[in-house]
């Protein structure tokens, strides 16, 4: 069981906290401060991990084994030099901090392959019935706004904290890099990530650290941006670019979920062999395909999560979990607010949650 850290100084939640929910292990971390394309200095991952591994658990040490994200620089997905980088360049400095990565213990890195931006929401603060508050999706919204006013929306609700995938360098390059995308085909976009895969993976298995990628958040194309990890299909075509099983998954089912035509539980049982790590939350549709991201819990939302956890148990999953975005509970939402979706407590409880499901199912296949 992981969680995710955003680091000293850039979370309100500290690994102190982190350390006494029970069952968690594995810190999730980053070095938020690397822009995509960047190299990862050596001595700044130790300095990152020593402040992890040193936290002490009911159960032993945090670990710092699972990196999200080491971000895909826009060159490597449209295949050219974009914003004064090649993609050989970005290519070879992704292969450094890969290297440095496995070296200092890292076995899993998670990265996205979408265009322009990473995740998606309308809302930050949504209140719900309950008096908390949660990420919203609103379709409609969406649909009408131009891209740019929608940027400018999102930095303003983000508040004092960058989001991930919300770089200030990306979105100063916004506008160069929404006007390079148009007309980039779905196939394209396959075309440059199999010369990723395979300029990439050698590393890996060498070195042995699996790559994940996280599927679109939300689950479908934006913007007449071409997104190609949005569906079983799109997953399966990822996979078959480059058939190493260091070519993974990093199987995000609240974001795979946000695309109704997505079936979460099937995508686990077929793709079992090639998920390396996994977020399990829940969403509930309001209207099309808009959405409220609820509780962990099965009955609260329209993901099957009791259902996942089944399937994970059932094939003794031995990869990397962790709960996700969660609602924002009690003080979160007055004097101690969090990164949106990122609050100690309902990640907390959708820790336990998780863990209830996997001690019962696995209680049952022995
Ligand atoms: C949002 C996250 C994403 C995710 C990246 C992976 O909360 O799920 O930002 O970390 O898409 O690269």
């Amino acid at each position: 069981m992981g969680f995710r850290w955003y680091g000293e100084s850039n979370d309100t939640v500290s690994l102190d906290e982190i350390r006494q929910i029970p069952g968690v292990e594995t810190i999730v971390w980053a070095l938020h401060h690397k822009q995509a394309g960047e190299v990862w200095e050596q001595d700044e991952i130790d300095a990152e991990i020593a402040k992890i591994t040193t936290k002490q658990t009911s159960q032993g040490f945090l670990d710092a084994e699972v990196v999200e994200s080491v971000n895909i620089h826009e060159s490597i997905k449209l295949g050219k030099t974009i914003l004064g980088v090649s993609r050989d360049l970005a290519i070879d400095n992704y292969i450094i901090t890969l290297k440095r990565l496995a070296k200092s213990g890292v076995k899993v890195v998670t990265y996205n392959f979408m265009p322009v931006l990473d995740w998606l929401r309308t809302d930050f603060w949504r209140l719900l019935p309950d008096g908390s508050t949660a990420l919203y999706y609103d379709d409609n919204i969406v649909k009408q706004l131009s891209p740019e006013k929608l940027i400018a929306d999102m930095e303003n609700a983000g508040g004092r904290l960058t989001l991930p995938g919300w770089e200030p360098e990306r979105l100063a390059h916004f506008r160069t890099l929404n006007e390079t995308y148009q007309g980039v085909m779905h196939e394209d976009m396959y075309r440059n990530y199999k010369y990723f895969l395979d300029a990439v993976i050698p590393t890996c298995e060498q070195f042995d650290i699996k790559l994940a990628v996280h599927p679109d958040d939300p689950a479908f194309d934006l913007f007449s941006w071409p997104r190609v990890v949005s569906n079983k299909k799109g997953l399966a075509t990822v996979l078959s670019l480059n058939n190493s099983k260091y070519n993974g998954l990093c199987l995000c089912l609240g974001s795979f979920s946000s695309n109704p035509e997505n079936d979460a539980v099937d995508a686990v049982e077929t793709f079992i062999d090639r998920i390396h790590f996994s977020h399990v939350r829940n969403i509930k549709f309001t209207k099309g395909a808009s959405f409220s991201e609820v509780g962990h819990r099965a009955c609260e939302g329209d993901v099957d999560t009791t259902g996942i956890m089944r399937v994970y148990a059932k094939n003794n999953y031995q990869g990397y979990i962790r709960p996700d975005h969660g609602r924002h509970l009690w003080d979160e939402n007055t004097k101690n607010r969090p990164r949106p979706g990122y609050g100690l407590y309902d990640r907390a409880l959708g820790t336990q949650y998780l863990l209830g499901c996997w001690d019962a199912f696995r209680r049952i296949e022995r």
